[in-house]
């Protein structure tokens, strides 16, 4: 309960919590072609803390879409900052829970902010997983997510693959991407069943038009041999950790 009253006041004064971003890459020429977004939070006394534990803590405790505000208000401003630098346009990718899309007005939230700093909708990438389209609480995702897509975002299902979810939702839903779990990366190229599924997502993906990006990409046969099958992106602790964004900016100004 200490924790809660603490990331209370951290989101009211902003300054223990930060956004870190993980650089994306084309495995056709490895140039930067998009970044996620990832919060981090500095506690005074405990240090970092994940979000993988602070965000459940949040949800509980109606934070979320305060949480989630923050993130979306700080994406937008740093895209500014980086468009107004003169440079390279890139999609800044922010995971959405699902009270997130549920509560509140997101839509609205979202493009009153980039109106705000003048940040086009296409920059702002939305990543949302399995796990929040097949949530009961989340009755009415399609609409809300066609109607996302619509005003210009891009849409991407974080973590595919692991969601017990039915593949069926793919022709349906309004998506972009999927982001290949790194579950199904760790063990290439030398586990067959694993080479066999991302071979599978690959062409399926093709022929659903959407494009694929692999996560947890660590090793450079990893890479090469999702180069050799024909993926698209790849995200992952050999080409960058998630930075500040001030390091990132950096990487930002070598592709110019
Ligand atoms: O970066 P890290 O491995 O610590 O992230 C742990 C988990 O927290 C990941 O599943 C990631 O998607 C999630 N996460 C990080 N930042 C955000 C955020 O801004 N919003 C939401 N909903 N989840 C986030
Ligand atoms: O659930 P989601 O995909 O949003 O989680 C993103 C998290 O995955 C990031 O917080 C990051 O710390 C972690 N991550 C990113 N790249 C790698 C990687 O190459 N290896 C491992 N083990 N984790 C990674
Ligand atoms: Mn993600
Ligand atoms: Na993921």
């Amino acid at each position: 309960l200490e924790l809660v009253n603490d990331l209370r006041a951290a989101l009211a004064h902003g300054d223990q919590l930060e956004l870190h971003y993980q650089t994306q890459h084309s495995l056709k020429d490895g140039s930067l072609v998009g970044m996620e977004a990832l919060m981090r939070w500095r506690h005074p006394r405990l240090g970092m803390v994940s979000p993988g534990d602070f965000i459940p803590l949040a949800e509980r405790h109606g934070l979320m879409t305060p949480l989630g505000a923050w993130v979306i208000e700080q994406a937008a401003s740093q895209l500014a900052r980086w468009q107004q630098a003169g440079l390279p346009r890139v999609t800044v990718w922010v995971n959405i829970s699902a009270l997130q899309l549920i509560q509140g007005d997101l839509e609205s939230r979202i493009s009153a902010c980039l109106a705000r700093y003048k940040v086009p909708t296409r920059l702002l990438g939305l990543e949302l997983t399995e796990s929040v389209l097949l949530d009961e609480r989340a009755g009415d995702v399609y609409p809300r997510m066609t109607s996302l897509r619509d005003k210009g975002h891009q849409i991407a299902i974080d973590d595919f693959g692991t969601g017990y979810s039915s593949l069926s939702y793919l022709k349906r839903l309004p998506v972009d991407k999927l982001k290949l779990d790194r579950a199904f990366v760790r063990a290439l190229p030398d586990d067959q069943a694993d080479a066999a599924i991302v071979g599978a997502v690959l062409a399926m993906a093709k022929g659903l038009s959407l494009t694929v990006v692999a996560e947890g990409v660590e090793t450079p046969a990893q890479r090469d041999y999702l180069r050799k099958l024909g993926c698209p992106e790849v995200q992952g602790f050999l080409f960058s950790r998630p930075v500040t964004s001030g390091e990132v900016e950096a990487k930002l100004r070598q592709e110019a």
